[in-house]
């Protein structure tokens, strides 16, 4: 998905973020290439243009935060604009009226209505527990009935039947009557595709919205279209109001114009995305989600603000340096880090957010143990049993010992040696990246605030 303009922008970003300063010059050759890429992924100029500008007008006027390095500002700032260019925040399916509730599709020819008309039913189905109804006022394509009806049959779906003699409206109506009739909480209406925007047609659509008065009006259209895409939904926009966008063929799509220039172009949100030929192969849309795919980085956004908001980086430094002048890494130290993954929400929570080219491989294995929060706790009330110059020297630790800091932590002995192993591996680990790792995969990440993660090595 969207291959070409994330090799292209995390290119970029990766040259910016190795700079000690975000100046004017610097920040006006990253938006050189970053406008270069947006054209080539086929994104509408005017798009482009806008937010080329407002990435300057931010990267210029922000102060730069102690804690974060002015490269990985500028990885903020693309971040957020990014999300902001394609809705702010997520929108949902709007289904708050008294049932059923009338979904229209409409679309070009071939853009993947009638295909997403299923595939909407399941989604409907298995995560919202809705009954729903799916009919088709396709009388034009020759078997396109025909096709709804396999379709609703492969996916479990009520299907209403409904023949060529028939007018549009007339199935609609008869659908949406017997939706009532049997209380059905959805029913979705696939409509003809046409190959141009054409004036008959359109004329078509508006009466059907009109007669039938559908809370959702969802315009359909295959993302490999392009900025094409996002034009026709516009004009579409203008004559049958929308109420969301889904973009089909995602999984094709190697560029993403028509997702970063729909929204722009026609102010309705996406809602969906279409991932595949299959029933399931449907997603919901998260513009911050999407935003993070894009620049090929996961869901780093939110750990920069975590960081940001939660690491004391003084704290870190000051570990940083330890580590750096060779002196030992301790219990003392691996307490301060275990409080410092508290505040970030736990391993398993900062692991997700990472992209997945930076989680150490070894790491879900051996580790298996730190992976748990539950045992952060324990880890945590076992250090706190233990004298400071035991924290501070563990090998002086007697079996004694062991077995007094295991009862005042509640803990038994195996769980004190099972520390000692982890202590081990991890100051090992220290000794080996002392330096240069550590350093390089901090900057990377979010300036200083990134111990934890190297701490699990
Ligand atoms: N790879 C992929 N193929 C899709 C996706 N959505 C639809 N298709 C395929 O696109 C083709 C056209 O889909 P239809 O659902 O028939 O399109 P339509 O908009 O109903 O077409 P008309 O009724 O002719 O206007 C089919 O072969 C689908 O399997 C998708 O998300 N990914
Ligand atoms: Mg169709």
């Amino acid at each position: 998905m969207f291959q070409n303009l994330t090799d292209r922008l995390s290119a970029t970003l990766r040259s910016i973020t190795g700079k000690s300063k975000l100046t004017e010059d610097n920040i006006q050759s990253a938006l050189r290439e970053v406008k270069t890429a947006l054209l080539e992924a086929d994104v509408a100029l005017g798009v482009v243009k806008d937010f080329t500008n407002q990435v300057r007008k931010r990267a210029l006027g922000t102060e730069v935060k102690k804690s974060l390095k002015p490269g990985q500002l500028f990885v903020k700032i693309m971040t957020h604009e990014l999300t902001q260019l394609m809705g702010s925040e997520e929108a949902t399916l709007n289904l708050k009226c008294q049932p059923p509730a009338v979904i229209l599709m409409a679309g070009l020819q071939g853009a993947g209505k009638t295909t997403t008309v299923a595939k909407l039913g399941c989604w409907l189905k298995l995560h919202e527990k809705k009954t729903v109804l799916v009919a088709s006022t396709d009388i034009y394509r020759p078997a396109a009935i025909e096709q709804l009806s396999i379709l609703a049959q492969e996916a479990e779906l009520h299907f209403f039947p409904s023949t060529i003699k028939q007018l549009p409206k007339d199935i609609a109506k008869a659908a949406i009557a017997e939706a009532t009739l049997r209380h059905y909480d959805v029913v979705i209406i696939d409509t003809a595709g046409r190959l141009h925007i054409d004036d008959d047609m359109m004329h078509e659509l508006k009466a059907l919205q009109q007669l039938i008065n559908p809370i959702e009006t969802l315009f359909v259209v295959d993302a490999m279209t392009g900025q094409d895409a996002a034009n026709s939904a516009k004009i579409f926009n203008e004559n049958v109001s929308l109420t969301g966008i889904i973009l089909t063929k995602i999984d094709s799509d190697a560029r993403g114009g028509a997702a970063l220039s729909v929204k722009f172009l026609t102010g309705k949100p996406i809602k969906f995305l279409g991932t595949g030929e299959k029933n399931n192969a449907l997603e919901r849309f998260y513009p911050d989600r999407m935003a993070s795919r894009i620049l090929g980085m996961g869901d780093i956004l939110s750990l920069i603000e975590e960081a940001e908001n939660n690491i004391d980086s003084k704290k870190v430094d000051k570990l940083i340096k330890k580590i750096k002048k060779g002196k030992s890494f301790d219990f003392n130290d691996l307490k301060e880090q275990l409080l410092q993954m508290k505040k970030m929400g736990g391993i398993a929570s900062m692991l997700n957010k990472l992209p997945s080219n930076m989680i150490p491989a070894h790491l879900s294995m051996n580790s298996g143990q730190l992976m748990q929060d539950k045992s952060l706790v324990r880890m945590n009330a076992l250090i706190d049993s233990m004298t400071p110059e035991e924290r501070s020297n563990p090998d002086i630790l007697s079996g004694s010992r062991k077995k007094r800091i295991a009862a005042g932590a509640g803990a038994d002995i195996p769980a004190v040696n099972q520390l000692l192993k982890q202590y081990k591996q991890l100051s090992k680990t220290m000794k080996k990246i002392k330096g240069k790792n550590l350093n390089s995969l901090m900057n990377n990440m979010t300036g200083t605030n990134t111990m934890s993660f190297n701490s699990r090595r």
